[in-house]
């Protein structure tokens, strides 16, 4: 049977929800984490040398990445009617949204978050000056970024019920980005229809499946994410 090794509350928590959504039976295996950047137990590089989640393991296959994974689980399963194919607008929707929200958002996302991390680790009052110094600094040069990235997604989304015609792997790739911002960057006051379609795909049964079985802790995510409300200012003076 297919495995997956899975960080809770993490970016591999994809890989659960498609797996559910596929209906692909799996075995998911937890790993910890630890120390003051949260990272992975070494239990996970013993499988893959990354020492990342997700990775999967199907026979002799390993193959860690959440955009191949899911690459992988579409065509190695006979699913390809769940993505767009063919020349058709919905096709060129899905060749942009899929790589998107990995190349150009979570990086700015993951590297506030280390530097988040980072400043905690301190004793103050270095603490202090070393998060008064990334505030400064993520205000001026990724927020603008961030915001502009929202923009594109809200003005997609007024057009379009899912990024890529139906629902699939652009939904899946990217609700974790929007979920980690939701109550801080993303409310129905600032972008309405990226608030609008998370509560949509977040109604999903196999959402709420995948929440339970990837051992989704909501409380311990709104507090791994609570940071990014000091940069609300800063990202919507793009987005107006
Ligand atoms: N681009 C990779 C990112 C993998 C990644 O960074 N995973 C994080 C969880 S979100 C991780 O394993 N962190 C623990 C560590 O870096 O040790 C993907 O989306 O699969």
């Amino acid at each position: 049977m297919l495995r997956l090794h899975h960080l809770p509350n993490s970016r591999s928590q994809r890989v659960v929800w498609l797996l559910e959504e596929l209906q692909i039976p799996y075995e998911i295996i937890i790993h910890g984490r630890s120390g003051p950047q949260q990272l992975a137990d070494p239990s996970l590089a013993a499988v893959h040398p990354l020492g990342k989640a997700p990775v999967i393991q199907d026979g002799d296959i390993t193959l860690a990445e959440t955009g191949a994974i899911l690459d992988y689980l579409i065509t190695a399963y006979g699913k390809a009617h769940y993505k767009p194919m063919g020349d058709v607008p919905s096709w060129r929707d899905y060749l942009y949204w899929v790589q998107a929200g990995d190349a150009s958002l979570m990086p700015y996302l993951a590297m506030a978050q280390s530097l988040h991390r980072f400043d905690q680790s301190l004793p103050w009052p270095l603490s202090q000056a070393s998060r008064w110094l990334h505030t400064k600094f993520a205000s001026q040069y990724w927020a603008p970024n961030l915001g502009g990235f929202l923009r594109a997604a809200d003005q997609h989304l007024a057009k379009h019920r899912y990024f890529a015609g139906t629902f699939g792997p652009c939904d899946v790739l990217l609700e974790f980005m929007f979920n980690a911002m939701l109550g801080k960057l993303i409310n129905h006051d600032s972008v309405p229809h990226i608030s609008q379609w998370l509560q949509q795909v977040q109604s999903r049964e196999a959402y709420k499946t995948a929440l339970q079985k990837g051992q989704w802790k909501p409380a311990e995510f709104l507090r791994q994410w609570a940071f990014l409300r000091h940069y609300s200012h800063a990202v919507f003076s793009r987005v107006d």
